[in-house]
């Protein structure tokens, strides 16, 4: 088997190629791709090397599995050329989420979406753990929900991570620059992640449409507020969500605890960011609060955004797709 990961060389493709030669594709041939700037560059790989290859419109040649982490434009670009070449696709970016016919797949949440389907997209790590934590609840009929999430720099890529470091670094310095822009992250909360449209931050958008299309909720009923924290990898999210069906505190804790992707915790344990690093191949939530008279559970969850949330979640849906 042939599998293509374009965007090798960020950080999605960087985990991505991690989690490969432990995964059913240890045998495939990987074939590295990523921009002129980048090729030729040697990527470590079970225990070996790849050498990075350009990405243009031949790269899909007897490929049966290409994995695309890079930006909306390039997916708009090169995905219908590798689906040309015969090839199976799983997306990352945000250009076929939202498309009718595309599946928005989140193993262990709604497998039973990807029919045979020979593209599928990866939702936004956002929406990832989020819909991880609330699904389960989903039984009880979801009425609505309101979230507000806390997200870590890697999420927006390397290039943030730099200049992240740089900027704190010009903060402590107490070099006032590093407050001067609204893209300055250092050291700040920042309830502002993509551009904005109308009231909404795109980054809210993705997580109330994603969300709705994955769990088959109305969007209206779903409300968001994202911010950037000064956190280099694990999104959190704390979610309020009001349900039609009566609960009890046993039947919410038993309906999260049988989730295989959720770690929950115990009464008492509160999950930080730090969790989510450690148990990346889960959702890790807590402070779960329960309200049987108003029908209302909070939680918060926390999720690892390059592992769960990204290239693992896009691994399990190729390992469903093949
Ligand atoms: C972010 N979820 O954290 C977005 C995109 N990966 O920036």
């Amino acid at each position: 088997m042939r599998i293509a990961v374009a965007g090798a060389t960020g950080l999605v493709g960087e985990v991505l190629l991690g989690l490969l030669p432990q995964s059913r594709f240890a045998d495939a041939e990987i074939v590295a791709l990523a921009s002129a700037d980048s090729a030729g560059r040697c990527l470590p790989y079970a225990g070996g090397e790849l050498t990075v290859s350009e990405l243009t419109v031949d790269s899909f040649k007897d490929v049966d599995l290409a994995f695309f982490a890079i930006g909306d434009e390039l997916s708009q670009r090169f995905v219908p050329q590798a689906l040309d070449a015969g090839a199976r696709v799983v997306d990352k970016s945000n250009a076929f989420r939202l498309k009718e016919g595309v599946p928005l797949m989140v193993p262990g949440v709604n497998d039973e979406a990807l029919g045979d389907a020979k593209l599928a997209a990866n939702p936004n790590c956002t929406t990832i753990g989020f819909v991880h934590a609330i699904a389960p609840l989903a039984r009880f009929g979801i009425e609505e929900v309101v979230a507000a999430t806390y997200q870590a720099i890697s999420g927006a890529g390397r290039d943030a991570v730099s200049g992240f470091w740089a900027q704190t670094k010009q903060a402590l310095a107490g070099e006032p620059d590093a407050y001067s822009t609204a893209a300055a992250e250092a050291l700040r909360v920042v309830p502002a992640v993509d551009e904005l449209i109308g009231d909404e931050h795109k980054e809210e958008t993705k997580l109330r449409l994603e969300s709705a299309k994955i769990l088959g909720l109305e969007d209206k009923r779903i409300f968001a507020t994202a911010a950037r924290v000064p956190v280099l990898t694990g999104h959190s999210v704390a979610a309020h969500l009001k349900l039609h069906d009566e609960i009890s505190e046993e039947a919410v804790r038993d309906a999260l605890g049988e989730s295989p992707t959720l770690q929950v915790l115990p009464t008492g344990e509160t999950p930080t960011s730090a969790d989510a690093v450690k148990h990346r191949d889960r959702v890790v939530v807590g402070r779960i609060r329960v309200r049987p008279q108003q029908r209302t559970v909070d939680l918060f969850a926390v999720a690892d955004n390059l592992h769960i949330g990204a290239a693992l979640n896009g691994l399990r849906i190729g390992e469903l797709m093949i």
